[in-house]
């Protein structure tokens, strides 16, 4: 007898905006993420509200799911996975957000995909909005701040519902909605930059617009997840959180209580909105001190109510710690989302902590507050691999990186977690988001595509490769 279920989801995650590529053809518009250039660890990926001649923009040939997809979901169905999670480009589907009709050849590519995935007998778990807002309605809206693009999406969403009805039944409203809590939330999730052209790691923190607009991206996904109760009752809709774990630095009751106002903000007010139905209490004190009013209309308080989700998702890749005191703050070095570094823990090439038991702890939390089952739809060790001469790629510390969270996803299991399933982020290798590099690879399959955007497409399995195969065909017992 296996720890985990026997039909628990073993599969790999993408989206669109990083692997698909093919960003203007068969009549796609682009997106905010087709707008950003490509940087590195050192060199942050700028956002440009006009294409600049001479740039390398990643995102516009990616990784080439668009023209592999049979490919690579043979590749996925020989690891033996269940799930394939992916999400679908909206600015495929509507061009500019704003069309009365969708473009059919768009409709059509994802129809050839589910139609490969159901061949090899996998669920598409699919996000709707995974950083990809049409660019246009960046433009005309400034994006998610109006709240013009909520009936945008909510039109998107009864065309991909109905044509979709009979192929897939996992729908994530939004990817990593609560990365609208962080200033660069703003560009990816948000599309709220006004014009703004520069790095994206130094976009104007306005709380206001930012706020705003994740009130729109609420009310959006209510609507989405009532109209799937209502018309579509064998559908499962589902949220989806970045869930950033915060330990305080120390048992100073000031570093106690500044890591729960932290972990409120940044990882449960979305998911307390999204999962119960209400903005948590606790919210308005930050509103308050930082002059923010969300406008509402009338509706959406019970619509937030109706539109509640049925299963909770979440990336994991890391956890930080809170401290009240500025010296220990300095002193420790900060981390990518904010607090300070753990002193108990190493870190990856790009400097995010590693924490596997971090993983048990949320499943833990998450389980506690919410009591619906739960995914761990991304988690991964984003690395730089050397291929060798003869074409294969040793990656053993990303084996090591992925055992030590399942055998903690077990543990978690074992405390009575309900553990639907697990996908690993960027199964093949993807751009990164944060950085629009390719040299930060995930993936189990290794693609020949290089930061000057050289490179065949060729893919190759690395060794994780054969150990994920394993893992499934045990179903983790064999790590
Ligand atoms: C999450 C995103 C993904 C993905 C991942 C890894 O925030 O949902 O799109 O890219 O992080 O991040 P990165 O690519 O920056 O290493």
């Amino acid at each position: 007898m296996s720890v985990l279920k026997e039909d628990f989801l073993w599969g790999g995650a993408t989206a669109a905006n990083q692997y698909e590529g093919a960003w203007d053809v068969d009549g796609k518009g682009p997106s905010i993420s087709d707008m950003c250039t490509n940087g590195s660890h050192t060199r942050p990926k700028r956002v440009t509200p006009v294409l600049e001649e001479g740039t390398l923009y990643p995102s516009h040939e990616a990784t080439d799911f668009y023209h592999h997809y049979k490919e690579d979901i043979a590749l996925a169905a020989e690891m033996g996975f269940r799930c394939f999670r992916m999400s679908i480009n909206w600015s495929r589907i509507f061009p500019t957000g704003m069309e009365a009709l969708p473009n059919e050849a768009g409709l059509q590519f994802y129809d050839r995909v589910f139609d490969e995935l159901k061949k090899y007998d996998m669920e598409p778990i699919v996000t709707i909005s995974h950083y990809e807002i049409p660019y246009a309605l960046v433009e005309k809206y400034n994006g998610w701040y109006s709240r013009k693009v909520i009936d945008c999406f909510f039109h998107y969403c009864e065309v991909l519902f109905e044509r979709y009805q009979n192929k897939v039944k996992y729908w994530l409203t939004f990817n990593e909605i609560n990365s609208g809590t962080l200033p660069m939330g703003a560009v990816l999730s948000l599309g709220c930059i006004r014009g703004y052209c520069g790095p994206v790691t130094e976009v104007p923190d306005e709380k206001q617009i930012r706020y705003q607009g994740l009130h729109h991206q609420f009310v959006a996904s209510a609507r989405a997840v009532k109209l799937a109760h209502e018309k579509y009752p064998c559908f499962r809709m589902g949220c989806m959180t970045l869930f950033a774990t915060k330990y305080p630095y120390t048992c100073n009751p000031d570093d106690i209580l500044k890591c729960q106002r932290e972990m409120r903000r940044m990882n449960w007010f979305t998911s307390d909105v999204q999962v119960r139905g209400t903005y948590p209490s606790y919210m308005n004190r930050f509103f308050e001190e930082n002059n923010i009013t969300i406008q509402k209309a009338a509706g959406d308080d019970e619509l937030l109510k109706t539109g509640t989700v049925d299963f909770f998702t979440f990336s994991y890749y890391m956890s930080t710690c809170e401290t009240s005191d500025p010296a220990a703050a300095a002193a420790a070095g900060g981390n990518l989302i904010g607090g300070c570094a753990n002193p108990y823990l190493k870190a990856s090439d790009w400097g995010w902590p590693i924490d596997p038991k971090g993983l048990r702890y949320s499943l833990n939390e998450i389980y506690d507050r919410y009591q619906i089952p739960l995914m761990v739809v991304e988690n991964g060790l984003g690395a730089y691999d050397r291929k060798e001469t003869d074409g294969s790629i040793h990656d053993d510390y990303r084996i090591a990186y992925l055992r030590q969270h399942i055998e903690q996803m077990k543990e978690a299991v074992k405390d009575g977690v309900d553990l639907m399933g697990y996908t690993p982020w960027g199964w093949i290798d993807v751009v990164s988001a944060s950085t629009g590099e390719m040299a930060k690879r995930y993936g189990f399959v290794y693609v020949e595509k290089y930061d000057d955007g050289t490179g065949d497409l060729r893919r190759r399995k690395k060794d994780s490769f054969y150990w994920y195969q394993k893992v499934i065909r045990s179903n983790g017992e064999d790590l």
